[in-house]
């Protein structure tokens, strides 16, 4: 299909400019982002994102989930929108780009077709969905899996985090409960923009990630029930030491991870010890095991023999084990007509691509479904994110919004 425009390009300064101006919100303690969802600074980021999608004359809707979808209205009124976006909730220290640059750049697409005077057939909604990290409520992409009709709203709302604090309690707080019914609108398609978090674009120079599939997901919940007591004077063959579970567990995990070897992933990123305290052995533990695969045969086995392996070992050291599934999402496969417009557009602008497999989760992961979805990866400084130190630069940010560019005109149709 012909380009809209062989040398459409997005203003890089001004989407740089942009990024630097939202990672001002909720600074992290080292460079870079701690803007958690439905929190103070997550509510700040949302009204400067809002402004800047008027200021592009855009309308705003918002549904139950707190989602945000800025709407640029196509030649069509008919004609299902172009949905295009990411996520502005960071982790606790993360870095200024992960879901931002999504976001950004969509909103970067819909000013520069307004400074082009580009008219799409289709509209174009710039969308920025509500936890995506999980990081204080779980699960990850927890507003795009109520929207795909894969999790029921009273359980997202349920969820709360380690204060106790409820998902829609703090959605009502920070006055984002939106009057939109979540799922309710239709998409024509998805497209998202993000940078790679991992190393593989990045160490063969390449400019552009062609997501073809992103891998699936287990979150496993463990709790395990010991029993407080003194770290000094109770002795060793009395204890019920729950610690003792969690740290064989952990390399249980390992072993299992290993043994599935190429292409799995498996650890833990959170813990609770109670009471906590230097003294006590923890008489509850609770810890999420995250495993990943783009094999969902080897996704559930891996799943049914680490939960069969912490059964064997609570059993010896006579711990109580308690497991529940609190996130998953099966190995995901992207539209292949969205994935060789993308690859096409990267060819014509000049920029060099490969296919790539995404190893972290994204809102994409759920959007596709319930329409055809693809993603564009751009490289990320030594693979890092997750942490303050993730980094960018601002060529390779522009090169990646110039393929979206290029991918949403040719979706959402120019109209002469
Ligand atoms: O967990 C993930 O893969 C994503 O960063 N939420
Ligand atoms: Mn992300
Ligand atoms: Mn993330």
């Amino acid at each position: 299909m012909a380009a809209p425009g062989e040398n459409l390009r997005v203003d890089g300064l001004r989407l740089w400019d942009s990024l630097m101006e939202m990672a001002k919100i909720g600074p992290g303690i080292a460079g870079g982002n701690n803007r958690q969802t439905l929190t103070d600074a997550d509510n700040q980021g949302r009204h400067l994102f809002q402004d800047w999608c008027k200021a592009a004359g855009m309308t705003m809707g918002v549904d139950a989930m707190g989602t945000m979808f800025a709407t640029r209205p196509g030649e069509d009124p008919d004609a299902l929108p172009v949905y295009v976006g990411s996520h502005l909730d960071t982790q606790p220290t993360g870095g200024k780009f992960d879901g931002v640059l999504g976001v950004l750049a969509a909103l970067e697409v819909v000013r520069s077709m307004n400074d082009l005077g580009i008219k799409t057939k289709h509209p174009v909604v710039v969308t920025n969905w509500a936890n995506e990290e999980g990081a204080r409520f779980a699960p990850a992409m927890l507003a795009s899996g109520v929207f795909a009709g894969e999790i029921s709203l009273d359980h997202a709302y349920s969820r709360t985090d380690l204060d106790g604090k409820t998902y829609g309690d703090e959605l009502k707080r920070i006055g984002w409960v939106g009057e939109e019914t979540v799922g309710a609108r239709k998409m024509h398609s998805y497209i998202e923009y993000h940078i790679e978090q991992g190393p593989i674009l990045e160490a063969e120079g390449i400019d552009i990630g062609v997501v073809t599939h992103v891998q699936g997901l287990w979150w496993l919940e463990f709790t395990l029930t010991g029993r407080d007591a003194h770290t000094g004077s109770t002795p060793m063959a009395l204890r019920v030491n729950a610690g003792l579970a969690m740290a064989r567990i952990f390399e249980a995990v390992q072993a299992i991870t290993m043994a599935h070897q190429p292409n799995a992933v498996g650890g833990v990123g959170q813990v609770t010890f109670a009471p906590n305290s230097r003294n006590v052995l923890p008489g509850k533990v609770v810890f999420t095991v995250d495993i990943r695969t783009v094999d969902p045969v080897k996704l559930d086995r891996m799943r049914a023999g680490i939960e069969a392996e912490a059964a064997r070992i609570c059993d010896e050291l006579g711990v109580g084990c308690a497991v529940e599934a609190v996130g998953h999402f099966e190995p995901v496969t992207f539209a292949p007509e969205l994935t060789a417009r993308v690859r096409d557009a990267a060819e014509r602008l000049g920029y060099s691509h490969r296919d790539i497999v995404s190893g972290a989760g994204h809102d994409a992961c759920w959007a596709a479904q319930v329409a055809p979805s693809v993603m564009i990866f751009c490289p990320c400084v030594g693979g890092l994110s997750h942490n303050e130190a993730e980094e960018i630069s601002p060529e390779w940010a522009a090169a990646g919004a110039d393929v979206l560019l290029h991918t949403v005109l040719e979706t959402a149709g120019v109209v002469a």
